[in-house]
């Protein structure tokens, strides 16, 4: 059935329009924030322009560039990179950019004003996945600025997780999604290219209380901790506690993390001996683990770093990493008892 006919029109819900829906929430607002996230929409799209063509336009591959995690940036790393940057770079809504792609802040060129807002994002999480045609996807979070004005500084991104405005990712899949929250519930668009909208697909997302799958990357165990081997083990009811659950591992953060939101499940990147200058794991707290926390918790879910909320961790640094465990909160819970049982 073509949905543009459907009995009530009411259903077919640009992201648009829901953004401005949610606007009413906050009667003190002034649509900068809305339009915001309309660019940041935009570059969704921008970018599914590519991802979707990949194979075919001289857009798979690496630039031959490092960049400050030591990666290798891939070619369309760097073209997600300057498209969420270039739509956001003039429109004097913000106060500045961080990028996991670049060591500092990404200022606003001196002749464009700034804003009241800061975006934190990583533009192609997963993107050693690309050439491989497996789901990438970009993870956004906006803060306040809590300088007073002109250019922004380390302060206004050095943010707990607490004070997110709004966080979410694009997932660049079987289909385009952008899901995203403003602290009133979790809402997933699907991109629909033949009219170049992101429709509401998924309302209202809560993660299923049964949950079905644990994600990690079961290669590692032998750099794991006590408390983490034992956790693995309880996800797969060696010690009988509960029903085995089922093995799901993409390596793309913003894959496993979507298909155990949808379906439930739990997926962590714990602290491991395997690189002793990454003693903290690999994921980053600010472009990474935080967004997704703010999702997770509005979602119904928990997310730690095996010791407490990720929500509450204060970072002293633009790229610190964490442990992350993401996804139904019992599951979450049981990491944090197991490694404070046999870790401490
Ligand atoms: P980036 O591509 O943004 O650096 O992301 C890191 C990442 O690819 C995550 O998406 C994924 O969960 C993890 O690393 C996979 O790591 P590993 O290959 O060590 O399992």
């Amino acid at each position: 059935m073509n949905m543009y006919v459907a009995e009530d029109p009411e259903q077919i819900k640009t992201i648009e329009r829901h953004i401005l829906q949610e606007q009413k929430h906050h009667p003190e607002a002034k649509g900068i924030l809305t339009d915001l996230l309309y660019d940041i929409a935009l570059a969704g799209k921008v970018i599914a322009s590519k991802t979707t063509r990949a194979g075919l336009a001289e857009i798979l591959g690496q630039t031959g560039d490092v960049n400050i995690q030591g990666e290798v940036v891939q070619k369309l790393d760097r073209f997600a990179d300057m498209t969420i940057y270039r739509l956001n770079d003039h429109t004097g809504r913000l106060a500045a950019l961080g990028s996991e792609e670049h060591e500092g802040l990404l200022h606003i060129p001196d002749k464009y004003p700034t804003g009241k807002y800061v975006l934190l994002y990583d533009p192609l999480d997963g993107s050693n996945n690309i050439d491989f045609n497996i789901p990438v996807g970009t993870i956004f979070s906006i803060y306040q600025r809590v300088t007073k004005s002109g250019p922004g500084t380390l302060l206004d991104a050095l943010q707990s997780g607490r004070n997110i405005v709004a966080s979410g990712y694009i997932i660049y899949g079987s289909s385009t999604m952008l899901v995203y929250t403003t602290g009133k519930g979790v809402h997933g668009f699907t991109l629909d290219p033949s009219v170049g909208e992101f429709l509401l697909s998924h309302p209202n997302i809560r993660i299923p209380e049964t949950p079905v799958y644990f994600s990690v990357n079961l290669g590692y165990r032998k750099y794991w901790s006590e408390g983490v081997i034992r956790y693995t083990d309880y996800l797969q009811g060696v010690d009988g506690q509960i029903p085995s659950l089922s093995l799901r591992y993409v390596g793309s953060l913003v894959a496993d993390f979507h298909r155990n939101l949808l379906a439930g499940g739990v997926f962590y990147y714990p602290a491991d001996k395997k690189d002793p200058h990454k003693p903290h794991g690999k994921l980053r707290l600010l472009y990474e683990a935080a967004p997704l926390a703010f999702l997770a918790e509005q979602a119904g879910g928990y997310a730690s770093d095996g010791f407490g909320s990720i929500m509450d961790i204060q970072p002293d640094d633009l790229h610190q990493r964490t442990p992350l465990f993401i996804g139904n909160s019992p599951l979450v819970e049981k990491a944090e008892e197991l490694i404070a049982h046999h870790d401490r």
